[in-house]
């Protein structure tokens, strides 16, 4: 089994990131803003409630999250080696939770990668994603929001993880594919 965070700011590559090891490592790929906003796509109750918070750059509230991936973890079958966390935990309850959840199902995550990128270059991205993608997130008023409530919320996971000594960063400047080296020789050297 290999389980894995992908972890950092908004706009540092999470999601980039992970589709490209899916297939390198036959993991199940799970973006809890990927369901989020499916869920607002379709306008299902959880997707009005999770609007609410996106659009204004919070966190979706811990309960609502903790739910989606406690059915995606006891879901995991041998198709899989295991589960890529993309954007999950973003608390240190959703980690505490998390490593429960694992537990109960007699697994357990190895590794958190957190992807390093300076704020200015986190600020281009997200503006130029915002060009195209129709995401009410990706303006400048939410994306200050966002990266505010990554250093007072989110950031504390890190310890959480150097704790568990299962924390590896990896500077995520450069082009992706750069990054993705990085990324697949960080995880290679867990073995
Ligand atoms: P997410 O969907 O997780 O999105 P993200 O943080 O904006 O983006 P990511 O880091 O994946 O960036 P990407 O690869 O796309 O979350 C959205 C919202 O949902 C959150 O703000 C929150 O409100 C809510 N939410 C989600 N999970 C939650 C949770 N667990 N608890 C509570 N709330 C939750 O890359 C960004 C851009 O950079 C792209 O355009 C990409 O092409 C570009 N890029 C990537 N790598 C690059 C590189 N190396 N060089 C140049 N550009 C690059």
């Amino acid at each position: 089994m290999l389980n894995v965070i992908i972890f950092g700011a908004p706009g540092c590559g999470k999601g980039t990131q992970s589709a490209l090891i899916i297939d390198k490592f036959k993991l199940k790929h799970f973006s809890t803003g990927e369901v989020l906003r499916k869920e607002i796509d379709n306008k299902t109750e959880i997707g009005v409630e999770a609007d609410s918070y996106i659009s204004r750059g919070q966190l979706v509230p811990d309960e609502m999250i903790n739910k989606m991936v406690a059915q995606t973890v006891q879901s995991l079958n041998s198709t899989y080696n295991g589960i890529i966390f993309d954007g999950y935990p973003r608390t240190v309850k959703q980690a505490e939770e998390l490593e429960k959840m694992m537990n109960e199902v007699g697994s357990s995550t190895h590794v958190l990668v957190e992807l390093t990128v300076p704020d200015h270059e986190l600020i281009n991205r997200l503006l130029s994603r915002g060009l195209t993608s129709g995401r009410n997130d990706d303006n400048l008023e939410v994306i200050s929001k966002r990266l505010e409530v990554y250093g007072a919320k989110t950031a504390p996971v890190i310890e959480f993880y150097k704790s568990l000594n299962k924390y590896v960063p990896i500077d995520g400047l450069g082009s992706i594919e750069e990054v993705n080296d990085r990324i697949v020789k960080a995880i290679d050297d867990l073995y």
